[in-house]
């Protein structure tokens, strides 16, 4: 008996702009020009205070951080994709889409320097925390997206994700009851290429990630991770389709991780320098700003002025970070459950205990 094909699983790869930010009139979204300025502004913003973490963190101002320079384009064309209503679930590289999103750019200073405030805030912007366990945050944003379909609110979850994450049970588990459940969800994936030192080759033999969607039962799509109008778009279809009820997509977006995976790492030790040089001729900030000039609104003048507005923007936060007043080191106790117990305080009075005997010269607050 003759085999039969009975799938056809077919991948895209989507890119509109090419190097030098010309873009294919036929798939250029026709974005207003003001949504235009708003998405470069938000690049240049993210980078500048991505830029200036590291120089907190080198100078010992700030915590250990994973800094996102390279990978703009991603968080912020997603971002621009969605709406105030909408739920975003990052994992830690999405600083200039937080940033879009209306997150507080001290807050995050606070996140990272290790102040329990940086974790504590208000869900008003619908963005959820930035998350540290791999993968953790899939199956809740699928909730979350759940629970709006419950709801019948028209809201639609945007999850963020690296390459890594896609080798996790959490991500399986997530994708197939998203699916299931046509839960309206957008899966990005930053595939930026390296799982700490782990190259993308070395975890999985899939040759894209997009295709692990199909095996969900879900659209999968490669985007140029770089052209931010290739993820607006993209991220864009996604969303309509899940507001008609239509369930989740997977977008994998093909970008690079310029600097180092976090602060404590140091990537000279597993990559080569000249696949680094590569991609900064990709350089989604570099790619955007060439379209923009090329459609006649962008220009050296107004570049200066963006840079003097956003190097005062940053500047004024970070001052604002670091005259903060002093927080009681035992916070964390506060938010482990809704309502304090029995238990925690026994704990907490141990740790506030062993600081004091650590620490005197310290002289911590009990109060
Ligand atoms: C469950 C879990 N396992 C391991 C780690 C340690 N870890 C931190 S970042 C990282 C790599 C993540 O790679 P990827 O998902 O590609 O995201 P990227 O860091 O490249 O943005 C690992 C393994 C962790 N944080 N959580």
């Amino acid at each position: 008996m003759p085999l039969k094909e009975i799938q056809k699983l077919g991948v895209s790869r989507l890119q509109i702009l090419d190097d030098s930010g010309v873009a294919d009139p036929s798939l250029d979204p026709g974005l207003p020009e003001e949504e235009l300025l708003r998405i470069y502004r938000h690049l240049c913003l993210g980078r500048e205070a991505d830029e200036r973490m590291l120089k907190l963190q080198r100078t010992g101002r700030m915590g250990t951080f994973p800094p996102c320079s390279g990978q703009e384009a991603v968080s912020v064309g997603a971002a621009a994709a969605i709406s105030e209503k909408d739920w975003f679930v990052g994992a830690f590289r999405e600083l200039p889409g937080r940033l879009m999103r209306g997150q507080d750019l001290v807050q995050i200073l606070k996140f990272w320097a290790g102040y329990e405030e940086g974790s504590s805030y208000s869900l008003k912007h619908r963005n959820l925390p930035d998350t540290i366990v791999i993968s953790s945050h899939i199956p809740q944003a699928v909730g979350i997206a759940y629970s709006m379909k419950l709801r019948k609110e028209d809201s639609v979850v945007l999850n963020f994700f690296g390459d890594g994450a896609t080798s996790e049970g959490d991500f399986h588990e997530g994708l197939n009851f998203a699916a299931v459940w046509k839960s309206p969800v957008v899966f990005v994936i930053q595939n930026n290429g390296w799982a700490i030192s782990t190259g993308r080759e070395k975890q999985t033999a899939s040759e894209t990630l997009a295709q692990k969607a199909l095996a969900y039962g879900m659209p999968g799509i490669v985007v140029d991770g770089n052209d931010v109008l290739a993820v607006y778009s993209a991220v864009r279809e996604a969303v309509e389709r899940a507001r008609r009820g239509e369930g989740p997509t997977l977008i994998e977006a093909q970008t690079y991780r310029m600097s180092l995976h976090t602060t404590a790492d140091d990537p000279t030790r597993y990559r080569k320098e000249e696949d680094v040089e590569e991609w900064r001729d990709k350089d989604p900030l570099k790619r955007f700003r060439l379209y923009l000039e090329n459609r006649g609104i962008w220009d050296e003048s107004r570049q200066e002025a963006l840079n003097d507005e956003i190097r005062k923007e940053v500047a004024l936060a970070v001052e604002s970070f670091e005259n903060r007043e002093s927080v009681r080191p035992d916070t964390p106790f506060d938010h482990v459950l809704e309502n304090s117990h029995p238990e925690l305080e026994r704990q907490r009075e141990i740790f506030l205990q062993n600081i004091s005997r650590n620490f005197p010269a310290e002289g911590v607050d009990h109060a």
